[in-house]
């Protein structure tokens, strides 16, 4: 009752995410924040994706709090801290740690399966399995006889792939892909999205959704792209090329699409291995095409965060009947009825939901 008036109006205590500004760091409750973070983990990896859930919701009101948390009872009163996370919380305030999260850092079978998931393509389950095959590195991995050619190439990218790049990198990158698009469709426009585009200073990929104002353009231009990119030695592998749709949801790249990107939209798209010329490191850049009536939808849903698009697609659902998605918004009647956007604004608006920053969409 007391916390309406005694807190920064900013901080809105709902479990929609997306009502919420968040800036990347918490100014706050970081080191909680963190702690909570390598338990969330740990249950991912465990295959345990509700708990998983539960965390995630919890630590993103935490990251959105304008305050240090200074007891239990403060805590329990945000929604999305349950009992067993407020427990948590109490262990904190007391022993400034917990200790449940510092075993499990300490845990080599953690930071075994941790290191195994990173592996581009691989999910809980594959890196649970080449746990219980006995491989403890990744140089173990690439002995095993069942890998697929994507599970091949990801433990062959390892390395590079875990190198972060900066923004500089990422403009390097982005001049070279403008400079080539443009030479096929000089009109194409080319839209960073992801995480640089929520301001973040290290990426571990790079996503770019490409568009053009006349509509049957987009029909080639995955294939006319990739094809200009392979021809002039920047674009190595292609990791997943085509469309993921629901129907492709059984097949070999489901794996990979779940555990890279839960994709549930039908854009065409190629995420790509990508020689960066000036450090020759292999870079993961992903490029999605959007028929100029999807680009909005795309660059909302591809921006980000994962936390951020999931309670978008939730709020629509659930409050206002409605199908968000990357590839576009829907009334939920029978048949689907499509709402026509012309900017990530609109969809906003058409949501009921205060235009929220992507710096501030980081939960
Ligand atoms: N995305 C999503 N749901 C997922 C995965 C991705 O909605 N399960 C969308 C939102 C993501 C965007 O795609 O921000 C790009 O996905 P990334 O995995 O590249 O995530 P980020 O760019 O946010 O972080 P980073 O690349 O640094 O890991
Ligand atoms: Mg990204």
């Amino acid at each position: 009752l007391d916390m309406e008036f005694d807190l920064d109006p900013s901080f809105i205590n709902t479990k929609y995410e997306c009502l919420r500004p968040t800036t990347l760091e918490s100014k706050y409750n970081q080191c909680l924040v963190e702690l909570l973070e390598v338990i969330e983990h740990a249950r991912e990896l465990n295959g345990e994706e509700r708990n998983a859930l539960s965390y995630r919701h919890a630590i993103a009101a935490l990251k959105a709090y304008p305050r240090n948390i200074e007891s239990y009872v403060e805590a329990r009163k945000i929604i999305g801290i349950g009992l067993k996370i407020g427990n948590h919380i109490k262990e904190f305030l007391t022993t400034g740690t917990i200790l449940e999260a510092e075993e499990i850092i300490t845990s080599e079978k953690y930071q075994i399966l941790d290191s195994f998931s990173r592996v581009y393509g691989v999910g809980y389950k594959t890196a649970l399995k080449w746990y219980q095959r006995g491989y403890r590195c990744i140089r173990e991995c690439m002995k095993d006889p069942y890998l697929t050619h994507v599970q091949r190439l990801g433990l062959e990218l390892f390395d590079d792939f875990q190198k972060k790049m900066s923004r500089q990198d990422i403009q390097e990158i982005l001049d070279i892909l403008d400079k080539t698009i443009k030479t096929i469709y000089p009109d194409c426009i080319i839209t960073p999205v992801g995480g640089y585009r929520r301001g973040k200073e290290f990426n571990g990929d790079l996503d770019v959704v490409v568009s053009h104002p006349q509509e049957t353009v987009t029909n080639n231009l995955l294939k006319d792209v990739v094809e200009k990119l392979i021809d002039n030695g920047y674009l190595k592998h292609k990791l997943f090329y085509g469309q993921s749709s629901a129907k492709n949801k059984k097949d070999a790249s489901s794996e990979l699409l779940s555990s890279h990107k839960n994709v549930m939209d039908n854009l065409d798209k190629c995420f790509c291995a990508f020689i960066q010329p000036s450090t020759q490191i292999c870079r993961q850049v992903d490029l999605i095409i959007a028929p100029y009536s999807q680009y909005p939808t795309a660059v909302l849903g591809w921006t980000g965060s994962k936390q951020f698009e999931r309670s978008l697609r939730n709020y629509a659902k659930k409050e206002r009947k409605m199908t968000f998605a990357s590839h576009g918004l829907f009334l939920n009647v029978i048949p689907r009825r499509r709402v026509c956007v012309t900017s990530e604004r609109e969809v906003f608006d058409i949501l009921g939901i205060s235009w929220v920053e992507p710096e501030m969409r980081n939960c």
